[in-house]
């Protein structure tokens, strides 16, 4: 799916800014298409929970309508006319002058509706979005949805973080021409000091394909004709992580003039797991960095370049080199710049709390099985199959991401799990033969009862010794952290990294004692935690949970949120980001080596 941008036969305009707002209560259950008769605005992108002081928009369980008036620009006329969400949190209904014109589920992938033949070049329609951030067993992410007697609707979920709703990234309306490019792949390989790049083109008729690919000074280093071909970059540059070097592919529909033209960044790189190493570009990479959100005061999940450029900044700053995109796809603009930074990512789907052990709580004993009927059940598993694809046909060009990881603490420890996710791993692996799969497995999932670990190319672990088990005991702590790791060792030879491990933190809480929440309790913590890491070749990277500190659902577990960051949830950083700091620059993309405890 490409990107919508301005080329020599493309336009477009952006939508983002105040739209009218207005929630069901006030319109009723029926879709609303009408005029909105309401002076509340709210701000495109962003979610709408946290604009405003009313509770019941707040927590609103249902349908909330945002609307405005588009004006087609005049020049467009005989244009393919397109609108394109990147992002409506979970479920939108898109209404022109009233008319349901397209549909969409999934809140954390883009989709297009085609205009076309409902509006005209330099006219205006008036353009209404419903949103609906319900979730229930069988969308992704899960939910439990229940109507009560009375009408009022209840939302629960399985995962902390809140769940926010609305419409969270840009929307644009955009033109192509009616004979267009409406698909790139992109693979790169190396062979000796070429690179080299291999390309598909999708497009509608049958017009002769021109592919250019220029380096970053504009020069034309190959060129290739037809929709499918092979080009080869002598001497090429690398995209290295820490080191981005992106060369630049046009494709060109040519027939008498250029019918249709489209770039794309291109990064030349390999990715492989070979044995227990994960090489980028043949050489061994090792992981440092963080689980993330997209989480800010006021805008919620709404997508912010400000918050984008510095939390790339902090993460240079400490020294780390990636981040998984936990729990769901972000905006595609976060992968462009992670492209032209040189920031690796794991990219994750939104296939977050398909758990029933995690709402049993510690005890991981679920109140029914969650692969069954009553909850991850056949509708469950083809919306994420739906939710891959078009995780994969958004993001498969993009050189940052090094990894698909296709759920966050499923319960593959229970009976069922296999069976659900082996058709998902196929598919992908179909869809993307060049990168490595894997899952992030909850703390139940221990080697000697999960059942999935043969389908991942990389073992991914989420573990909290010394925070949900033995909590201030950071000796017995490091004791079952180092037996769970030996278990895994004996069980598989592939790579192993830990995506999640953290503590809550509240900042300018200090004690001399082995305290939880103090400052200095998360820094001997992630000492203890990389004693261990370092001591085992097979172990390949490290993503603290969380970067920064993030909202959450009402529970009394939590306080003002999750405080596990490294930087407040207004990005200033913990003691524990200078101890950090230290460790990965010192050891760059290479496996770091422990120093002493800190006392
Ligand atoms: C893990 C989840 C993550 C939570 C974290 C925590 O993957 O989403 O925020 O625990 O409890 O189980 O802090």
């Amino acid at each position: 799916m490409l990107k919508p941008k301005v080329t020599a036969t493309r336009e477009m305009v952006n939508l983002d800014g105040l739209w009218q707002f207005d929630t069901e209560p006030n319109l009723g259950r029926e879709p609303w298409a009408g005029r909105l008769k309401t002076s509340r605005e709210a701000a495109v992108p962003a979610s709408f929970n946290d604009l405003f002081t009313d509770a019941e928009i707040r927590d609103h369980v249902g349908w909330v309508y945002y609307q405005r008036t588009v004006r087609v620009p005049r020049g467009w006329a005989g244009e393919r006319i397109m609108i394109r969400f990147e992002s409506v949190q979970h479920q939108a209904a898109v209404y022109l002058n009233g008319d349901l014109v397209g549909e969409h589920t999934g809140g954390y992938t883009p989709f297009d509706v085609d205009i076309t033949d409902r509006v005209s070049a330099g006219e205006e329609f008036r353009l209404t979005v419903g949103a609906s951030a319900e979730l229930t067993n069988e969308t992704i992410p899960p939910g439990e949805l229940t109507v009560h007697e009375d009408g009022r609707r209840e939302q629960k979920y399985f995962h902390d973080f809140y769940n926010y709703g609305g419409i969270a990234r840009s929307v644009w309306i955009y033109s192509t021409p009616q004979q267009h490019i409406s698909d790139i792949t992109v693979t790169t390989d190396r062979a000796g000091s070429a690179g080299i790049v291999n390309y598909t083109v999708v497009q509608t008729g049958d017009a002769p394909v021109k592919v250019t690919l220029r380096d970053e000074s504009g020069a034309v280093v190959a060129e290739g004709e037809g929709s499918e071909g092979k080009l080869t970059v002598q001497d090429a540059t690398l995209w290295q992580p820490g080191a981005a070097y992106l060369y630049e592919l046009t494709a060109e529909l040519v027939d008498g003039g250029v019918l249709d033209s489209y770039s794309l960044n291109v990064g030349i790189r390999t990715v492989e797991v070979r044995g227990h190493e994960f090489l980028i570009n043949g050489e061994p990479f090792y992981f440092t960095g963080f689980g993330k959100h997209e989480d800010t005061p006021v805008r919620g999940k709404g997508h912010d370049s400000a918050y984008l450029v510095h939390d790339f900044e902090l993460i240079k700053w400490i020294g780390a080199n990636s981040f998984r995109t936990s729990h769901y796809p972000y905006a595609e603009e976060v992968l462009d710049y992670a492209d032209r930074q040189g920031i690796v990512v794991i990219n994750e789907t939104a296939a977050v709390g398909l758990n029933m052990g995690v709402v049993g709580g510690l005890t991981g004993k679920p109140p029914f099985p969650t692969f069954s009927e009553h909850y991850a059940n056949e509708n469950t598993q083809a919306a994420h199959a739906q939710h891959l694809r078009e995780l994969v046909a958004r993001d498969k060009n993009h050189p940052s991401v090094v990894m698909w990881c296709i759920a966050n603490e499923p319960a593959s420890n229970e009976d069922g799990a296999h069976e659900y996710f082996e058709p998902l791993f196929d598919m992908v692996r179909e869809l993307d033969p060049t990168r490595p799969l894997t899952y992030a497995a909850v703390m139940f999932a221990t080697p000697d009862r999960d059942q999935c670990s043969d389908l991942a190319d990389v073992i991914c672990l989420n573990r909290y010794y010394g925070w949900y088990i033995f909590s201030g005991q950071l000796d017995k702590a490091e004791q079952y952290l180092r037996m769970e790791i030996e278990g895994w060792l004996k069980k598989t030879d592939k790579p192993i990294m830990m995506t999640e491990y953290g503590a809550d933190t509240q900042p300018g809480l200090h004690s001399v004692w082995d305290s939880p929440w103090t400052e200095e309790y998360q820094t001997k913590y992630l000492e203890m935690n990389h004693r261990v890491f370092d001591s085992f070749p097979q172990f390949v990277g490290e993503q603290v949970w969380n970067f920064a500190d993030f909202q959450t659902g009402p529970g009394i577990h939590r306080v003002g949120g999750n405080k596990k960051g490294i930087f407040t949830r207004d990005r200033q950083p913990k003691a524990a980001a200078h101890y950090l700091r230290e460790r990965w620059t010192r050891a760059g993309n290479a496996k770091p080596t422990s120093t002493e405890p800190t006392d």
